[in-house]
């Protein structure tokens, strides 16, 4: 029994042997590691898989420096090509954390207004523009895609506030508003129409998210945490912010306001939360419809309305349309010299 047991065993394993032996001879099979195979059947290899992969926001080019303009002249010293690029200089932004906050002004406040009615407003995260919208980034998006503004293409201009002499002016629009200005001075002369279609191009060649601030936004960072009148105290100083004479509507320059006109963004001391000018310069578009009562739409950003909500008062305001509660509207199509923007995210 014991051998019969043996013999049997010794002849299997024979057999499996010379199978394995002919199998492989006959096989072409060659197996991804080189080895060739039992019955040509490769073993199973666990495939790994490929990780997911993120999209992550596409860098745009920012403004070209000396160094790249050098590097594509050509070998005459001719320009390469710098002009001929477009370039997008991205609004650099700040991250608000969202809170409330009492909107609107206590009736103790001076100069106040009665659409100024203080209730509780609250805010989610969000990401705001440190500075207003510059001349240069509009710039960039009329470069790329020939936009006329409403100012030149109505024939009637921009509003002006030149010489306390009011009205609108046809050869005034943002290259021309009446006033000298750089690259770095905000864009005005735009109408909530034309801050929708630089938003639009602008989305699309970021992939980001951009819009303008709803009221209560721009009033929680004009406020950045204070109650006063002025982030800075209770009364105006030309040491924080570029606005006019105390009566409206005229540009002075006094102290540390060396401007008439518009300033160069970020002239003046940031707020406590890193944001400049929210205070004068130029007035700065909302999203939100204009309520007297508020009524929540403060807080809601709007598709169309007849008339949307401005804030923080210009080169031109008399103090008191500085304050962080003064609340201005303007039709969608209108069009000052003293009014331009600023752009928020939400905190995805
Ligand atoms: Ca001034
Ligand atoms: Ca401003």
């Amino acid at each position: 029994m014991y051998w019969q047991k043996v013999i049997l065993t010794l002849t299997i394993i024979l057999l499996n042997f010379y199978l394995t032996a002919q199998a492989m001879e006959q096989c072409p099979t060659v197996c991804p590691d080189g080895s060739r195979p039992y019955f040509c059947v490769c073993p199973k290899v666990e495939q790994s898989r490929p990780h997911p992969v993120y999209s992550k926001p596409k860098s745009v080019p920012n403004t070209p420096d000396a160094e790249d303009c050098n590097a594509s002249r050509r070998p005459d010293g001719s320009d390469g090509g710098c002009p001929q690029k477009s370039y997008i200089s991205e609004p650099e932004m700040v991250f608000i954390k969202g809170g409330c906050f009492m909107m609107g002004s206590p009736e103790s406040e001076a100069d106040r207004r009665n659409d100024e009615q203080q209730h509780q407003a609250c805010v989610n995260d969000f990401y705001i523009g440190k500075y207003e919208i510059t001349r240069s980034q509009f710039a960039a998006f009329v470069q790329d895609t020939g936009y006329k503004t409403e100012a030149q293409t109505s024939g009637k201009g921009c509003w002006s506030y030149i010489g306390g002499k009011l009205g609108y002016k046809k050869e005034f629009n943002w290259l021309n508003p009446g006033f000298n200005q750089t690259d770095e001075h905000p864009v005005v002369c735009v109408s909530w129409n034309d801050t929708q279609r630089y938003i639009q191009w602008l989305n699309k060649k970021t992939t980001r998210p951009y819009r303008l601030p709803t009221e209560a936004e721009l009033e929680y960072v004009a406020r950045a945490g204070t109650t006063t009148p002025y982030w800075w105290g209770n009364i105006a100083s030309h040491d924080y912010a570029n606005y006019g004479m105390d009566l409206c509507c005229e540009g002075l320059a006094s102290g540390k306001d060396l401007w008439e006109y518009t300033a160069p963004v970020g002239s003046f001391t940031a707020n406590p939360w890193g944001l400049y000018d929210t205070a004068g310069n130029v007035w700065e578009w909302s999203c939100s419809g204009y309520r007297e009562n508020y009524t929540g739409a403060e807080n809601m950003c709007v598709g169309r309305e007849k008339k949307t909500d401005v804030r923080g008062g210009s080169w031109g305001s008399d103090p008191q349309n500085i304050r962080a509660a003064t609340r201005n509207r303007g039709y969608l199509n209108g069009r000052n010299n003293d009014q331009g923007f600023r752009l928020c995210q939400d905190s995805l």
